[in-house]
């Protein structure tokens, strides 16, 4: 139950009373939550609905992420991961490459996530190899794999619809699409960051189009660059729409930005408290979104365990080895063995819980 008397001295009574009885809230609710003095105030309330969904239940997996290309025709300017066809610096693994670094993970992954750019040659037949091969060396494992943005450009590349992309992969082994590419949906900021990406509501029919077809889906936000709080709960507002839609949406991913080695430069960089209080508004505002994860590579490791009581109850996996934030200029490690999780989610005197990658707990750690 929060503490009323110390709301009503913030101004936030109506609101704690809200999420006290489960009612959603407002973008003018989410606007008195940015402007709370008391951002523990704020967290604590994120925290009450964490608990509420979840109890101390602290979800980590063993994953293995790969990026198959950052050759992109897109050059969002936040990205420092991407390279033009033909540049210093470009790659492209093939499918074989892929699935051998796949095979050398310290532990088999049970979620297997895979991205890249939107390559201007790589054409779906080799996506439906790649899937294939993968779930063929990794039979156990759950494809998480291409943003709604790269599903967009397969359909372009082949002149045909996004569901049918869909189709053709699903029928390949994807179980999941990951969150990213969201970015921020306001298309003012939108044409100054990701001027070529999909927009807005082609990222969100494509995510649509895939709980339809039984896929679940992931969803992202990427701030602290030039968006407005505004901008922010916009944002929010545009999952939590969609997910009352169609549903499939398993976990928010909030992504800050990391500043470097690339072209946007940020008046005001995020504090690690701006971090954490842009979690804790997430979970309150997306009330129809399970999970809320706190991804240790793009937060670092110790803001990741900090925000496990700002209303986030999932930190991602193993990783092994991670490109897109790193380049950027994230400080975290490239993986985290299983031990190194448990012991962040204990840490925090939370309990730890292994997933699979539609959230299903694998086996829960003794205490
Ligand atoms: O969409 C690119 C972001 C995203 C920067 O679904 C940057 O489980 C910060 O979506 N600063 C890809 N972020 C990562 C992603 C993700 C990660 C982990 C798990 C899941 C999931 C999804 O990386 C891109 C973009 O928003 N990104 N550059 C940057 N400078
Ligand atoms: Fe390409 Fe993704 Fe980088 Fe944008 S963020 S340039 S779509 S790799």
């Amino acid at each position: 139950m929060p503490d009323f008397k110390r709301y009503e001295a913030l101004g936030l009574g109506p609101v704690a009373r809200k999420v006290e009885a489960g009612e959603r809230l407002s973008l003018e609710d989410g606007r008195a939550l940015f402007a709370c003095p008391d951002v523990t105030a704020v967290g604590a309330l994120a925290h009450l609905r964490r608990t509420a969904l979840h109890g101390d239940r602290t979800f980590y997996v063993v994953n293995r992420h790969i990026n198959y290309t950052n050759v992109c025709v897109n050059a969002c300017a936040f990205c420092a991961y991407q390279r033009e066809k033909g540049q210093e610096g470009g790659f492209e693994l093939s499918i074989q490459d892929a699935v051998e670094r796949l095979l050398k993970a310290p532990l088999p992954p049970r979620e297997v996530h895979i991205v890249g750019g939107c390559h201007p040659d790589l054409r779906l037949a080799f996506f439906v190899d790649l899937l294939e091969a993968v779930q063929k060396a990794l039979p156990d494992a759950a494809l998480k794999c291409f943003t709604a943005v790269e599903i967009a450009h397969f359909a372009r590349l082949e002149g045909i619809s996004t569901i049918e992309v869909l189709q053709t992969l699903k029928a390949a082994g994807l179980a999941m699409l990951p969150g990213g590419g969201a970015e921020i949906f306001a298309p003012a900021v939108r044409r100054r960051i990701c001027p070529k990406k999909s927009t807005a509501e082609e990222w969100l029919r494509v995510h649509g189009e895939a709980h339809a077809l039984g896929l679940a889906t992931n969803c992202t936000m990427l701030f602290g660059h030039l968006e407005s709080i505004d901008d922010r709960l916009d944002h929010l507002d545009r999952l939590r729409t969609q997910q009352d839609r169609t549903g499939g949406f398993t976990c928010f991913i909030p992504l800050p930005f990391q500043t470097e080695n690339n072209a946007i430069t940020v008046e005001r960089p995020l504090t690690g408290l701006d971090e954490l209080r842009t979690i804790a508004i997430s979970r309150l505002m997306l009330d129809n979104i399970p999970h809320l994860k706190a991804y240790w590579v793009m937060l670092t490791v110790k803001q990741a365990q900090a925000a496990l009581f700002f209303g986030a109850d999932d930190l991602d996996g193993t990783v092994v080895e991670e490109k897109i934030g790193h380049m950027a200029g994230a400080t975290s490690r490239q993986g985290l063995t299983k031990a190194q999780l448990q012991d962040m989610i204990r840490g925090m005197g939370l309990t730890p819980v292994e997933r699979d990658a539609r959230f299903n707990p694998v086996k829960e750690a003794q205490a």
